[in-house]
Formats: structure tokens, sequence, C-alpha cells
């Protein structure tokens, strides 16, 4: 009989997990069972029903630092009441390892799992010594056993396809869309002060080569593969760079994608590395969504508080560009930065793309990511008090920091709600002082929620959709309005 590691994540907030389905399918090579849960939708009673049921050999977590708090809490009860094998992985685990001396978590993998957990896993079904695997720290015998960091993966064209139908044991409507997620590579050469890369880099900088990329056959062959056995509608490739690449990549992906593969498809690129061959290049191959990120209208903040130095002009041509090809493209933002008067910045940000004309303008705001630099700067200045676990759970709801002056602060959460749809449709801009002096905070998060959802599915994607997908859609949306509104502060 097969032993079984079963995965619990918090959500997939309508997503595929790479880094979950990159596991399972590790796993299965190794000839163990995979099964996932998710937990949100579940009352306790019934998680601890379902582990009881699977009665895996390890239960494997997939965290990122938002979801900590919750997932810990979940970790305690399930071990206490049922005393399974906890593994902690995933971005959480990575950045903060010492999870390994909470008393319910016997294994923590930090930094990428690719060579770690199978080894893990091979290790245990042999019933050999498991505690000395570079990139886990283990609770054995009473002790706490820490190794160094694991090697990264040198070639990723080595790694089997992501494990698709895993997602499916989680969430059954999940197979009812048709957009499926992909990465080309690993790692980004930037070093923005509010995103886990340049920890990440800092950490494991001795550990290989920090970016890595598929080969364009191994890529072509996994979208290929998931076309025939899912259906592939719509192509989300999910590289933090999809254009820092050599000129030769991009072009044997170009010329064989619209062959091979042939559905529309997005990708992320930077303004710093993308230029007006590669946008046509992109053209042609059928790449409908292009996504990057503005992130801050002030140049001074932009430069000085992200490490983000990016001329406005820049994004202005970019965008340009993007028009003249007619690539429909999205820009990402960030309100409510650790500045004595937020207001001020997020306006000129707004102005900035008013100016772009994106179709989509997504906005969030700043979140302290536990351990990067900005959330140090943050907390330094005096914006932050306490401790993670009381930051909120996504990056929309409302912000995490304090302001010199309440009342800016709830208007720049007003604001924030409003981004997109006042970018889309910039008639609103001369009254916007207005409307987010209203107390109107439970309106505009659903006006929010709504217009994000509509955009990203139908504005952005615009592929036909079937009836089942229209339900997970529905069903997505109302989900994440529960939990939205589950954590809006009553104050608005
Ligand atoms: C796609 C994506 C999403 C998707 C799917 C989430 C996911 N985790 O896959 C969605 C849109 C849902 C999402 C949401 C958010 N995201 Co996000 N997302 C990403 C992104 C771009 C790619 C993830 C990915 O597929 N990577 C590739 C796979 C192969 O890597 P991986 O997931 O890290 O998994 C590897 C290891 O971590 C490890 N591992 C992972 N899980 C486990 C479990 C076990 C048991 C083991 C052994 C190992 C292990 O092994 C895997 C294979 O090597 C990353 C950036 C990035 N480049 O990774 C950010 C990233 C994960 N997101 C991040 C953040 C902050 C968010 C949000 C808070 C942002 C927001 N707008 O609200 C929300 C989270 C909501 C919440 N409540 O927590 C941060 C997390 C940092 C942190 N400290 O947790 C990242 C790293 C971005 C960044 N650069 O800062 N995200
Ligand atoms: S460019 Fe994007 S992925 Fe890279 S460090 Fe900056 S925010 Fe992170």
């Amino acid at each position: 009989m097969p032993q079984q590691v079963v995965f619990l994540v918090k959500n997939l907030y309508t997503m595929e997990r790479l880094g979950v389905m990159q596991l399972s399918a590790l796993a299965l090579t190794r000839g163990w069972q995979t099964d996932l849960i998710i937990a949100d939708g579940l009352d306790y009673l019934h998680l601890l029903h379902t582990v009881r049921r699977l009665n895996p050999s390890v239960l494997a977590l997939s965290v990122m630092s938002p979801e900590y708090p919750q997932m810990r809490e979940l970790a305690r009860r399930l071990y206490a009441d049922t005393g399974v094998y906890i593994l902690a992985g995933g971005p959480h685990a990575t950045f903060f390892p010492d999870i390994i001396d909470e008393p319910f978590i016997q294994a923590v993998a930090f930094g990428e799992g690719d060579i770690s957990f199978p080894t893990f896993l091979d290790r245990l079904s042999r019933g050999e010594d498991y505690t000395r695997i570079a990139g886990m720290h283990f609770r054995a015998g009473g002790q706490v056993i820490r190794n160094a960091p694991a090697p990264l993966v040198e070639d990723l064209d080595s790694l089997p396809f992501a494990d698709r139908r895993i997602m499916a044991k989680g969430d059954p409507l999940l197979t009812s869309n048709p957009t499926h997620i992909f990465m080309a590579s690993r790692g980004c050469p930037n070093a923005c002060t509010y995103c886990f890369n340049h920890t990440y880099n800092h950490m494991f900088r001795s550990c290989g080569k920090l970016f890595r990329r598929r080969s364009v056959d191994h890529l072509l062959r996994e979208m290929e593969t998931v076309k025939a056995e899912f259906g592939l509608r719509f192509a989300y490739i999910d590289d933090d760079i999809f254009t820092f690449c050599s000129p030769e990549w991009l072009t044997e992906f170009t010329t064989e994608y619209p062959r091979r593969v042939g559905v529309p498809f997005m990708v992320n690129t930077h303004a710093n590395y993308i230029d007006e061959r590669q946008v046509e290049q992109l053209r042609d191959a059928g790449c409908t969504v292009i996504c990057f990120g503005i992130e801050c209208g002030d140049s001074g903040v932009a430069g000085d508080l992200l490490k983000r130095h990016i001329k406005h002009e820049q994004f202005l041509t970019l965008s340009r560009l993007l028009h003249r090809n007619k690539i429909r493209f999205m820009t990402q933002n960030i309100l409510a930065l650790p500045v004595p008067h937020p207001l001020a910045v997020d306006l000129q940000t707004l102005d900035l793309n008013i100016a772009c004309r994106p179709q989509y303008a997504v906005a969030h705001l700043f979140y302290p990511l536990p351990g990067t630099e900005l959330a140090r700067h943050a907390e330094a200045a005096g914006f932050i008090d306490g401790s993670p676990s009381g930051l909120p759970e996504r990056t929309n709801s409302y912000s995490a920091l304090n302001f010199p002056d309440p009342r800016e602060k709830r208007h720049v959460e007003r604001l924030h709600k409003l981004f997109g749809i006042v970018v889309s449709f910039p008639w609103l801009r001369p009254v916007l002082p207005l409307l987010i002096r209203l107390p109107l905070g439970s309106l505009y998060a659903l006006l929010f929620m709504g217009w994000y959802g509509f955009s990203m599915r139908f504005r952005m994607e615009k592929t036909r959709k079937t009836r089942s997908e229209l339900k997970f859609f529905i069903k997505s949306l109302l989900q994440s309005l529960a939990s939205f509104l589950k954590k809006q502060p009553t104050r608005t």
C-alpha cells in the first residue's frame, strides 16, 4: 500500500498552485499517493474528519506569510487531535525556518522543495534516517536539527510537469476553469524593497544560479499536455519578468508557440526589460495581455523607498507601444506606502495610470511582508506596531500601517477601492476627492471586488465562458467577498 502525503493550503484564490502541483508530481514519481485539502470553507471538525479519513503519513502545509497565523492555529489543533506528522514549506517557511521551534511542527522545508522533499519521502518510506537533509529542519527525539540550505535546482527541465489533477481533489470546480498557470523561469534580478526577492537572493546566493529558465521545448511540451488533458483556453505565464530572457529564447518561443499551443496568453514584464521588438514578437505569437508594475507615481518615493528606478516616460512609452500593437495591459500599483502623506503620493500614482490608459489598473495596499527591507523601514519609522499576526490576510482589505492622520488613512483605503474603476473611467477623477470622503467603505469594497473579478476574467482574458466557468467565477467572487467583508474593520 503506497504511503500518502496530503497537502494542506489555506485557499487557492481561484488559482492553481504551482509549488504544490510540482511537489505532488515529484511525490508521485517516488510511488507516493497525494491529496489536497483546502482549509477555507471547512469548519474545523470537517477538516479534522478529512485528515482522519485520509490518514496521511505526512501532512504537508504550503504557506505564504499572510496565511501563517491561521495555518499555525490549524496545525496546532490537528497535531493535538491526531498526532499527524506536520511538514511546513512555502514562502513563509523559507523566510522563517525557525517555525521548527513550534512544538506541533515536525519538519520545515525552506527554499525550493524540489530536491529536499522527494529525498525526505524516499528516506521516510525506506525507514532511513531523514533528519540530515539539506533545505530542511527537523524535530526528532526531543531535539531540533537544523540543516544547511539545499542547492537550487540547476536544470528546470529535469523536473516533472506539474501534477494538475491534485487541484481538483481540493476544489472540483477548478477543473472547469480552462485558464492554467505556467512558469518558464525562476528568479528575478531586481531588488524592490517590498518584495520577497531581495531577501531570497541573499539567502540562497551560494546555493547555485539564482535565475534559471526552462528550455522552450520543455515549457511547450507541458502546455501541449495540459491543453490535451484538461483543455486550455488562456495561458497565464506567471514568471516575474517573462521578457528577461535571451533574444534567441524569445524568438524560439514566439515562433513555436502559435503552432504548438496557439491559445491567447498573458505574461508579466518590467518597463526596464522590454523593447519594441519583443512587444511585436509577443503580439505575433498571440500574447493578448501584458502586466507590468508602475507601483508608485512619485519618482522620488519609487526610487528611494522602493528601489525602482524607472522614469515616467518609460511607462508612457511602453503603454503607447502596447496600445499601438493592440495588446491589452494591466498595471500593478502599491498604495498606502510608509510615507508621511500617502494620499498625495497615491494621487500621483493614479494620475500616471490614467495617462498610461491600461485596460485594468490593479492596486494593492502596501503589505509589510515580514523580512523585507520595506517592512523593516516601516517598522523603524513607526508605521507598524505589533507582530505579523496582526497583519491583514490580503493586500486589498485595509492598510496595516498607522499613519499620522487616521482620516487620511481612511481616504487612502477608499481611494484604493476606487482606483481601478477611476483609471478605466477617468471622467470620475474630478469627483474622486469627494468620493473618498464619503463613509461608503463597504460599498466601495463590493465595487472593488466586482470590478476586479470582472476585469480579470472577462475584460482581460476575453475568452468565451461556459456555464460551469460562470459558476466557478460566481462562487469564487462570493467567497472573496465573504472573506473580504469579514476582514473589514467596522470603522468604515
Ligand atoms: C502565483 C502567485 C500567487 C497566486 C497563487 C499563490 C501561490 N502561492 O502559488 C495568488 C494570486 C493566489 C497569489 C496571492 C498572493 N500572493 Co503570491 N505569488 C505568486 C507567485 C508570482 C508565483 C508562485 C509560484 O507558483 N512559484 C513557483 C513555485 C514552483 O514556487 P513556490 O510556490 O514558492 O513553491 C516552491 C517552494 O516554496 C517550496 N514549497 C512550497 N510549498 C511547499 C510545501 C512543502 C510541504 C514543501 C516541502 C515545500 C514547499 O517548494 C516549491 C517548489 O520548489 C509568487 C512569486 C514567485 N516568483 O514565486 C508570489 C508570492 C508567493 N506571493 C506572495 C504574496 C505576498 C501574495 C499575496 C499576499 C499578495 C496579495 N495580492 O494579496 C497573496 C496571498 C494571499 C494570502 N492571503 O496569503 C509572496 C509571498 C511572500 C511570503 N513571505 O509569503 C510571493 C513570494 C511574491 C513576492 N515576491 O513577494 N500569489
Ligand atoms: S521586479 Fe517584481 S519580482 Fe522582481 S524584485 Fe521587483 S517586485 Fe519582486
